[in-house]
């Protein structure tokens, strides 16, 4: 078979464990393990001296390339064209964009400049799958340069409706560019209807059925290739972490108080000021609540150079204070709110300690969080999923609790539903879930792509 190239932005090295990198590093690694593959990307490094050619390790079947970035690189591609105009505006957050064209040149110069730098290692039969925002041009930088070989894309974030993406000045060359690639894959059939109502009305292309696509050009296939976990593996590492010291530290710490757990990078897209909003309205209209349910909220700092996180933080400071001060008592603090990040199976332990597992991004291409809670629970007593309807996950998960997160009183509604629910009803919920999470795997995820790609 022929040898798989994977381009995405941070690169897993054999060096880096993958019980931090995560379940997508696991499956991809996998993927080009089984029949020789690269892996290229940027090397996570800034500096002067970023060299043109890329820095080489192998491992096994498998080789590795990375590129530092220059520090205006850096700045203009991750800094701000990916992650303060990008990543705003297929969150729906046309309030946050901010564009400047200095950032779009630099943007496309990167994906100019990782082109030149790919080019000379591809050999003329590699499937080449290119991941997420930071590299939507990169099939029509390698076109450019003669690169004829079977490229796919996946996008990992929500693709905007064409209504919010004509916003951003740029956004033919953009979709243009997109048209490069033989086959583009989204999260949910909304991303697809996204991208092919644009190519209808905006570039005048046509759509016909299986989602193949004609415009500017080109014939490409897009589908919606919803990613999955490894459920497996999770429920494994649940069963293990759920006898972690950690985990019954935390099971002491609570002395028999209910937990709702929250899991998120430290990011406005997940909508976490407004589930602190709902806890506390919770502990405001239900009293009953109080002194029997705390909120732990684990949010590791992401992405900290940026304006709008740095913002973020400081109004989950000011909410935690504001909550605990108006509620706790001296043997009871309502909100644990932690900037840290803990090992995979830690987390898994505390995701099956949890009674509610609480995700309410205000967009989420699809949310991971949510499916490890789910297959992190204890079949015999499984807890209650509360999920925002604008996750991907929503979608599949359909046994939780789908709220609106602008709702406040929706999601005190559905807390309070979920803490009250009988066994029954929480093990049919579960089940049900359980039952997508085992039949769409990230290995089916990432073998229902490649056969595509491939075929
Ligand atoms: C993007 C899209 C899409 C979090 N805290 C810790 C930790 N995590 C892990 C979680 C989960 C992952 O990070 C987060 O994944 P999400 O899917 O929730 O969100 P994004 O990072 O925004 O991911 C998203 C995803 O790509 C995949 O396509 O679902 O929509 O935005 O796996 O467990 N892991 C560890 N410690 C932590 O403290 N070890």
């Amino acid at each position: 078979m022929a040898r798989l190239v994977v381009v995405s932005n941070r690169v897993a090295m054999p060096r880096e464990r993958l019980s931090r990198a995560g379940g997508l590093a696991v499956a991809l690694r996998e993927a080009l393990q089984a029949h020789g593959g690269l892996w290229f990307g940027w090397s996570g490094e800034v500096g002067e001296q970023a060299a043109k050619a890329p820095h080489r390790v192998r491992q096994g079947r498998v080789d590795y390339a990375v590129l530092d970035l220059t520090p205006d690189e850096h700045r203009q591609f991750y800094l701000e064209f990916a992650n303060a105009t990008l990543w705003p505006l297929c969150h729906y957050r046309l309030g946050l964009i901010n564009f400047n064209r200095a950032s779009w040149d630099g943007y496309l110069a990167v994906n100019a400049r990782f082109a030149d730098a790919l080019v000379p290692l591809l050999g003329p039969d590699d499937v080449i799958w290119i991941h997420d925002y930071h590299f939507i041009p990169l099939a029509a930088e390698l076109r450019r340069r003669g690169v004829r070989n079977r490229i796919g894309f996946f996008l990992h974030i929500p693709f905007p409706a064409p209504e919010v993406l004509a916003a951003l000045p740029g956004h033919e060359r953009l979709v243009r560019d997109l048209c490069a690639y033989d086959l583009i894959g989204f999260q949910t059939t909304g991303d697809v209807r996204a991208l092919t109502e644009y190519i209808l009305h905006e570039a005048r292309g046509s759509v016909a059925a299986g989602g193949r696509i004609s415009a500017y050009g080109r014939d490409l296939r897009v589908g919606a290739f919803p990613i999955g976990i490894d459920t497996d593996g999770f429920e494994r590492l649940a069963t293990i972490g759920a006898c972690s010291p950690e985990t019954m530290r935390l099971s002491e710490s609570l002395v028999g108080r209910d937990l709702v757990i929250g899991v998120d990078r430290l990011d406005y897209s997940k909508g976490i000021p407004q589930r602190f909003e709902a806890f506390h309205h919770l502990l405001g209209s239900r009293p009953q609540h109080r002194g029997k349910v705390t909120f732990m909220q684990i949010a590791p700092i992401s992405r900290g150079e940026v304006a709008q996180y740095r913002k973020l933080r400081n109004e989950l400071d000011a909410l935690t204070g504001r909550i605990n001060g108006k509620f706790a008592e001296f043997d009871w603090v309502p909100v644990r709110y932690l900037n840290k990040a803990f090992s995979r199976e830690t987390l898994a332990g505390f995701y099956r300690h949890a009674r509610v597992g609480f995700v309410t991004p205000l967009r989420d291409g699809m949310n991971l969080v949510a499916k490890e809670y789910v297959a992190s629970q204890d079949p015999a007593d499984p807890g209650v999923l509360v999920l925002s309807r604008f996750a991907g996950a929503a979608r599949e998960m359909q046994g939780a609790l789908i709220v609106n997160p602008y709702d406040t009183e929706a999601l005190a509604e559905a807390l309070d539903r979920a803490l009250a629910m009988p066994l029954d009803e929480r093990r049919s919920r579960w089940e049900q879930m359980m039952a997508v999470l085992r039949a769409n795997t990230i290995t089916h995820w990432r073998e229902s792509f490649l056969s595509q790609l491939r075929a």
